[in-house]
C-alpha cells in the first residue's frame, strides 16, 4: 500500500526488491516500509462493523435453548452476539464480548472465575441472582451487576422465579488477545453465602454516602449491583437540573464508590437517557462502546448507517465511529445502557474525541 505523500512508505517493486523481500521472509523477518502505511492507519481503522441485535428475532432462539441444552452440559446457557467481522475472536465490537444467558428456575451454573471481567444487565424474568466472592445479589429487570476478574461468581434463578434473560458483558476478546485470561471452577462448585443478601448495594449504593466504619480491602468495587429505580430517578433529576451532553443527551457513568472511577479496571458502563425527541450531535470517539436499549424507542446513525431500535435491542458502535442518537418519541423518554473499554483506551492515553458536522444539536425530530 504505497502513498506520494512526504513522511509515508511509498516504495515501488522492483526485481531485487523482490527477492530481497523473499530472503527476508525466510528468516522470518521484512522491510518495514512494504506494511508501514497498513500497520500506521493516519485514524483508527475499526475491523468491527456496527451491528444492530433485535431482540425480536433473538428472544424465540434464546428461549429455545432451555430445551436444547442443559445449564449444567453448557457451562453457561448463553447466545453470544457475532460481529459479522470478528467471528475469529466472538467479539462483539472492538475487544468486547457480549451475549444473551438464560436460565430456568430452580437452576444454578457453578461457581468459577477468570481473568476477564463480566457484567450482566437483566433483561428479563423474576428471581434471578448471581453470587460474587459470598455476596449474593437478587436481580430485576434493568438492574446491572458485576462480576470483576478473579471473584469466583456463580448464577441461579430461584426455584419460584420465571426463566430470566439477562445480557453478559465481557472484556475476554481483550484478555485472551493479552495472552493473560486464566480460568478456574470452583473447588465446591458452589460458594458460601457468607454475606446478608444484598449487603452490597445496601451498604454502598446510597448516593453520596459512604458507610462510617468498616474497611473493603478487594481491588474492585464494593458496590456490585446497581439497581434500576434509583438509576433511573438519578437520570430524571439530572435531567431537571440542566440540558446534559449535546453529544450524549442526559448521561451518567456508573462509578466505583470508592475511587469515582469506572466500575472495572477494563470496563466502564453508563445510563443515559434521550428526552421526547431528542436528537444528539454527531461525534466520533475511541473506545468501543455496546448498548442496549432500557427504555424506549429511538433510532442511531451509526458510520452513516440508521438503526431502529426498541427496549431490549442490543447495538454496537465501533471506535471512531461518528454516531447520534436519537428518541423517536414525543412524550416518551429512553434510555440506553452501555458498557464499553474507556478504562483501558484511558489507561493507554489513547482517549480522542471530536465533534461531527453540526446537526443544530437538540433538535426535535421532525
Ligand atoms: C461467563 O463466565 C459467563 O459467568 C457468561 O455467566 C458468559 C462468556 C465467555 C466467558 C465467560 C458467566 C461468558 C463467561
Amino acid at each position: 500500500m504505497r502513498e506520494a505523500v512526504a513522511g509515508r512508505a511509498n516504495v515501488e517493486d522492483t526485481k531485487e526488491l523482490l527477492s530481497y523481500y523473499s530472503d527476508l521472509e525466510k528468516l522470518e523477518a521484512g522491510a518495514l516500509w512494504t506494511v508501514a502505511n497498513k500497520i500506521e492507519p493516519w485514524f483508527p481503522q475499526s475491523v468491527s462493523a456496527p451491528v444492530l441485535w433485535r431482540y425480536r428475532d433473538l428472544r424465540d432462539h434464546v428461549l429455545r435453548s432451555l430445551d436444547l441444552v442443559t445449564a449444567e452440559k453448557a457451562g453457561r446457557r448463553v447466545i453470544y452476539l457475532a460481529n459479522p467481522h470478528r467471528r475469529d475472536v466472538s467479539a462483539a465490537v472492538g475487544w468486547l464480548y457480549t451475549g444473551l444467558q438464560v436460565m430456568q428456575p430452580g437452576e444454578v451454573a457453578s461457581s468459577h472465575q477468570h481473568s476477564a471481567s463480566a457484567l450482566r444487565f437483566i433483561m428479563e424474568g423474576e428471581g434471578a441472582y448471581t453470587v460474587v466472592d459470598g455476596h449474593k445479589m437478587t436481580l430485576k429487570e434493568n438492574d446491572f451487576v458485576l462480576t470483576p476478574n478473579g471473584s469466583w461468581h456463580e448464577h441461579g434463578v430461584e426455584a419460584q422465579g420465571t426463566p430470566c434473560i439477562w445480557q453478559d458483558g465481557l472484556d475476554i476478546p481483550l484478555v485472551n488477545a493479552l495472552e493473560a485470561n486464566f480460568f478456574a471452577v470452583h473447588p465446591n462448585g458452589r460458594q458460601e453465602m457468607t454475606y446478608a443478601v444484598d449487603d452490597s448495594t445496601h451498604t454502598y449504593g446510597a448516593p453520596g454516602l459512604m458507610p462510617a466504619s468498616g474497611t473493603w480491602s478487594k481491588s474492585y468495587s464494593p458496590l456490585l449491583k446497581y439497581e434500576w429505580a434509583p438509576t433511573y430517578d438519578a437520570l430524571q433529576r439530572y435531567a431537571k437540573a440542566g440540558e446534559g451532553s449535546a453529544f450524549d443527551g442526559v448521561m451518567m457513568n456508573y462509578i466505583n464508590p470508592l475511587t469515582g472511577g469506572p466500575v472495572m479496571q477494563t470496563i466502564g458502563a453508563s445510563m443515559q437517557l434521550l428526552r421526547p425527541g431528542e436528537r444528539t450531535k454527531a461525534h466520533r470517539h475511541t473506545g468501543s462502546f455496546v448498548y442496549q436499549v432500557a427504555k424506549g424507542k429511538g433510532y442511531s446513525i451509526i458510520a452513516g448507517k440508521r438503526f431502529e431500535w426498541e427496549a431490549r435491542d442490543i447495538f454496537c458502535v465501533p471506535s471512531w465511529a461518528v454516531h447520534e442518537h436519537g428518541n423517536s418519541s414525543d412524550s416518551e423518554d429512553a434510555c440506553l445502557f452501555a458498557f464499553n473499554d474507556l478504562p483501558v483506551i484511558r489507561a493507554l492515553g489513547l482517549y480522542r474525541e471530536e465533534a461531527f458536522g453540526d446537526n443544530g444539536g437538540h433538535q426535535p425530530v421532525t
